[in-house]
């Protein structure tokens, strides 16, 4: 096994451990596959893994496999985050997607207008997120699909409308979520293992949306004010953008990732063109990113930048980067 798995891993793992159901089984194993980080030392574990999860798919949860495959939730993840916008009707999800994706879902002020799931990028600065509109999240009608996405997103962004009853409506979408395994992350005591076993703990972050104006920033107090728990939440208007470049930086921080450059020996680094990471990554899996056979061959590697103790600082595989540096990999 092993050794420099996150620990996000062993807690999924725990979870596939003690589940029954195939199609469980495999999306536990899905997940548990997209958190290993990919380099050499990892092969035999990710193939492995990769076996278990396609006897899975030939025996019991093939059924299920086949028909998620042709399900219109079935997203498969591009950019740097796949980030799933949620809600009820008619709270401006997606006139968010429309606006700042490539995408072009129909907004409408009448409700129950979306009816399936809309993926589109949206830039920020030099990287590109998935951001996926989708069909309002109420009682009467239950999209089993839907729960699927949501469980594979990165982060959750959970939309209600200031100008109608965002307390209520943020009360209910939670409950919803909570129904199908599913609770924000911040939610949850990080010591609390048996409710991690349990449940599906997601990033989220609140947008209180249609804070148009002045009286939209009272409203947005009061509603702070009157929830019970403290959680990420900001207000925006997507109708007359506001907030919309702090939430653009707010999903970047959530996100967890960081950016880190390449640069050839005696070249110029592409600013960019940078790859992400997650925060905490290693010089190693910087260069097995960068190339598979530069894992194995590095001989050596020089950083500038903010994790360098001074300006082409030569480090050591293990040399943890931090958001901004300059890598440099000899072979
Ligand atoms: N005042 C105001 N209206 C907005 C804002 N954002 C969206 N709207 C309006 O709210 C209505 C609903 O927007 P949609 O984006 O269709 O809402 P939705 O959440 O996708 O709704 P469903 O698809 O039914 O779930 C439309 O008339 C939008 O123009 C905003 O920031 N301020
Ligand atoms: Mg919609």
């Amino acid at each position: 096994m092993p050794t420099n798995l996150p620990p996000d891993y062993y807690t999924v793992e725990k979870r596939y451990q003690a589940a029954t159901d195939p199609s469980e089984k495999a999306e536990l194993l899905e997940e548990m596959l997209s958190k290993i980080p990919k380099h050499t030392g990892t092969d035999h574990l990710r193939a492995d893994l990769r076996r278990k999860l396609s006897r899975l798919k030939a025996s019991g949860g093939s059924k299920k496999g086949a028909s998620r495959q042709g399900s219109a939730y079935n997203i498969s993840k591009e950019g740097a985050g796949q980030i799933v916008v949620i809600g009820p009707s008619n709270v401006g999800k997606s006139a968010l997607v429309a606006s700042n994706t490539n995408a072009s879902p129909e907004v409408s002020e009448v409700p129950f207008s979306t009816w399936g799931p809309t993926p589109g990028m949206m830039v920020i600065e030099n990287i590109q997120v998935q951001l996926i509109d989708t069909p309002p999240l109420n009682l009467e009608h239950i999209e089993a699909d839907l729960f699927n996405l949501i469980r594979k997103a990165d982060l959750l962004l959970i939309m209600v409308d200031l100008q109608a009853d965002p307390e209520q409506q943020l009360e209910e979408t939670l409950s919803i979520l909570k129904d199908h395994r599913i609770i924000p992350a911040h939610l949850a005591d990080p010591a609390d293992g048996e409710l991690a076993r349990r449940y599906f703990l997601k990033p989220c972050l609140v947008l209180a949306n249609k804070c148009d104006d002045a009286q939209g920033d009272e409203n947005f107090e009061i509603f702070r004010q009157l929830l019970e728990s403290e959680c990420p939440m900001m207000p925006i208007s997507v109708q007359v953008t506001r907030n919309i470049e702090t939430l653009k930086q707010a999903i970047y921080q959530k996100l967890g990732i960081m950016r880190v450059y390449s640069q050839a020996p005696g070249e110029q680094a592409i600013m960019h063109l940078p790859f992400v990471m997650p925060i905490g990554s290693t010089v190693e899996e910087f260069a097995a990113k960068v190339h598979q056979d530069f894992a194995k061959n590095m001989k050596s590697a020089r950083v500038w930048g903010p994790s360098a103790a001074f300006e082409g600082q030569t480090v050591s595989r293990e040399h943890i980067l931090q958001e901004g540096d300059i890598v440099e990999l000899n072979m």
